[in-house]
């Protein structure tokens, strides 16, 4: 085994929130009666668990320091992400007829390299990990194939880390934006990502630690498919009968995402095919 430097929580976070600054511009107006309605709702849930757990000073100060320290670790993307995201993805995508979304998560970057409609990502030399054909056929929701689609690819290494996220790893390692071909299809050359654990150094993971929760993601690959004429899906695809998988703490796993890779016809690892399928917009 090589060693690998593992990321801080600190400098994982520190970039995950400055991604997030830079990136997403609040698009939401202000409704007075909309944030009245969503805030009330939200301080009185949090008041009834004071009521209902008798809370201590004690552990009211707890909390106050425990929210406190998420923000300097830089961590609202990943708790929000890992606890809160798989519900507002399920609002949004309640009425999809095609691929199902599953969570963005905090680790996206825009402006990945552009391969045609086949390539490998990025990758070091003797990248660790099994190799992995991944490809299939993007297609509209009535059945026609989707030439020209943008498929936005990411995931984690074989020690479940992330390009731009953890130290030491190339930019865009294991990062790529592909382009169906006439018949609407792609193929990625990559290897077989690790689960992902959440960082045990900061405060997401002393909550975990503290709850006596497990710090696991499974293993997954992630997904932005999107088309002029038809929505964009988010989405992550998992493995069959990987670690974790009955068990996300992120919540976010759907049967409907699970791929069953089998060995590659040509010998070298595992291949798998997924075909997206996007609704109207
Ligand atoms: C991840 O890799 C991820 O995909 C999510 C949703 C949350 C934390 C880490
Ligand atoms: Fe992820």
């Amino acid at each position: 085994m090589t060693e690998v430097a593992s990321p801080t929580a600190a400098d994982s976070g520190a970039s995950a929130t400055k991604t997030f600054q830079e990136r997403v511009k609040s698009g939401a107006t202000a409704d007075a009666a909309r944030v009245n309605a969503i805030a009330s709702d939200a301080l009185a849930a949090l008041r009834e668990v004071v009521r209902k757990h008798e809370l201590t000073y004690d552990e009211y100060n707890v909390f106050k320091a425990w929210l406190i320290q998420v923000g300097a670790d830089g961590e609202w993307p990943l708790f929000l992400d890992v606890f809160i995201e798989h519900e507002v993805e399920q609002v949004a995508n309640a009425n999809r007829r095609g691929t199902a979304g599953s969570i963005e998560g905090p680790y996206y970057v825009e402006g990945a390299p552009e391969f045609g409609s086949e390539g490998t990502l990025p990758m070091r030399d003797g990248e660790a990990g099994r190799p992995l054909r991944f490809f299939g056929q993007v297609r509209s929701v009535t059945g026609e194939p989707l030439p020209g689609v943008e498929v936005d690819f990411w995931q984690a290494d074989d020690s479940g880390l992330y390009s731009q996220f953890a130290p030491g790893i190339p930019e865009w390692n294991l990062r790529g934006r592909f382009t169906t071909d006439p018949e609407g299809n792609y193929t990625i050359h990559t290897i077989h990502p690790a689960p992902y654990q959440i960082p045990t150094d900061g405060a997401t993971g002393a909550l975990i630690t503290a709850a006596g929760w497990h710090a696991w993601r499974p293993a997954h690959l992630h997904i932005k498919v999107s088309a002029p004429g038809h929505q964009l899906i988010t989405t992550q695809l998992y493995f069959t009968g990987g670690e974790h998988v009955e068990d996300d703490i992120a919540s976010a796993v759907k049967d409907a995402l699970i791929l069953a890779p089998k060995p590659a016809e040509d010998g070298s690892g595992e291949q798998v095919r997924y075909d997206f399928v996007l609704d109207p917009a």
